[in-house]
């Protein structure tokens, strides 16, 4: 009887426009939903009223990850389907709020049909994983790996403390300690996302099952000279703050080629020069540095590289060099189980797949550390996210969502 279960594609396209106007910009026509900031706890709030209006009870754990779940026949462990609802400046639709959306409706879906799994259903949209303050926050704490020391110190690249926005957010850091599930109360983790890059549509398939996810680590880095006057400082006599920046950007394809791979990234995606003044020489220049590969050595050997070159260039423009580690998170392979169901799925359902890895980071990274846990994407038009027009065809999302349906029921019926 499942074989014939399908997910109701309108259901799906109704919820991600109605969270899509949530921090939603006129403007530049994308979405703000930065981790903790008021849009982000909109989007919380009318999450759980439509797990509720839907008949399903739903809830905030103390690290802001909402839950909604559907009982089985037996108490556990449950199968989890999530992902993120958080997005980044001018974000996209569907970054993130397809995976919880569609496990919203793989949920009503086995409602509709009368279904009673065996084991419960949970559907996680996970806190702060764009990372504002670093990255995956909420599956962190799912997963037990924060500490007391980041809580109390993390900051986003304007210095906003992270426990300033949670006790804004009506939530008290430290308490997101006590989110932590114990492993044995998953039986897997499945996570639908957009590729968020051009491989699917490049070779025409519907479906990517991802073998490996990117690690990443994001910098904040600050080059200090000396302000100055940009009439009467000599060319020959400055400590020019912008112009290491600069110097470093012009290294990035050199690192790269000498100690990264073909999935390094190096991404300078956020500037700052104080004092910030056309006829002042920039006396200091603080910037992130995100860095990304698949292998974990080559992801420490990328960062030595940039620390060298970035204490050879401070020389060279008589500067000053720091930086601050914002967030380290590991790549991490998917499960064999969970690749083999997705797979076994997809034939099933007659769908063409790759195997891949993912360039992005994702909540499943970290959920893989405590349970059997899968991803699967489905194509991103143009490769394009991270921006306003980021686009999938509604044809590939019912695919995702239904391949997502068959491969919970055969965790959950198990
Ligand atoms: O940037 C990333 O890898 C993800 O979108 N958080
Ligand atoms: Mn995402
Ligand atoms: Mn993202
Ligand atoms: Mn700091």
């Amino acid at each position: 009887m499942t074989q014939a279960m399908a997910i109701k594609l309108p259901r799906l396209q109704n919820d991600l426009l109605e969270l899509f106007r949530i921090g939603y910009d006129a403007e530049s026509k994308g979405v703000f939903r930065m981790g903790f900031t008021e849009a982000d706890m909109q989007a919380r709030d009318w999450l759980i009223r439509k797990f509720e209006q839907e008949g399903f009870h739903a809830r905030m754990d103390s690290a802001g990850n909402i839950i909604g779940s559907m009982p089985g026949q037996h108490s556990g462990p449950v199968v989890a389907i999530g992902s993120h609802i958080d997005s980044v400046p001018a974000g996209g639709m569907f970054d993130g709020s397809l995976g919880v959306l569609a496990g919203l409706e793989c949920m009503r879906t086995v409602r509709d049909h009368g279904l009673h799994c065996q084991y419960p259903l949970e559907v996680y949209a996970f806190a702060e994983e764009e990372g504002r303050f670093g990255g995956m926050m909420g599956v962190q704490a799912i997963a037990g790996e924060l500490t007391p020391q980041w809580l109390e110190t993390a900051h986003d690249a304007n210095h906003m403390l992270l426990r300033d926005e949670m006790t804004r957010a009506g939530l008290n850091a430290l308490e997101a300690l006590n989110a932590r599930v114990d492993p044995k109360h998953f039986r897997a983790f499945l996570e639908l996302h957009i590729e968020q890059g051009p491989v699917l549509e490049r070779i025409k398939k519907p479906v990517g099952v991802v073998d490996a996810i990117s690690g990443v680590y994001k910098w904040l880095v600050r080059l200090i000279g000396k302000a100055n006057h940009a009439g009467t400082a000599p060319m020959d006599m400055r400590s020019d703050a912008f112009m290491g920046l600069a110097d470093f950007a012009h290294e990035i394809p050199r690192i790269i080629d000498e100690d990264g791979t073909d999935k390094s990234r190096l991404t300078i995606g956020w500037v700052k020069l104080k004092p910030g003044y056309a006829h002042t020489v920039p006396g200091e220049a603080e910037f992130t540095l995100v860095g990304r590969d698949t292998d974990p050595q080559v992801m420490h050997d990328l960062a030595d590289s940039c620390r060298r070159v970035l204490s050879a260039i401070a020389r060279k423009h008589n500067l000053m060099f720091e930086f601050e580690q914002m967030s380290w998170l590991a790549p991490q392979a998917m499960s064999d189980e969970v690749i083999q169901a997705f797979c076994r799925q997809a034939e099933a359902l007659q769908l063409d797949y790759e195997v891949m890895p993912s360039g992005a980071g994702h909540d499943a990274q970290y959920m893989a550390k405590i349970t059997p846990t899968g991803l699967i994407f489905i194509p991103s038009i143009g490769g394009v996210s991270h921006a306003p027009d980021e686009w999938t065809h509604w044809q590939d999302v019912e695919i995702g969502a239904n391949l997502l349906l068959h491969t919970a029921l055969d965790f959950a019926r198990q």
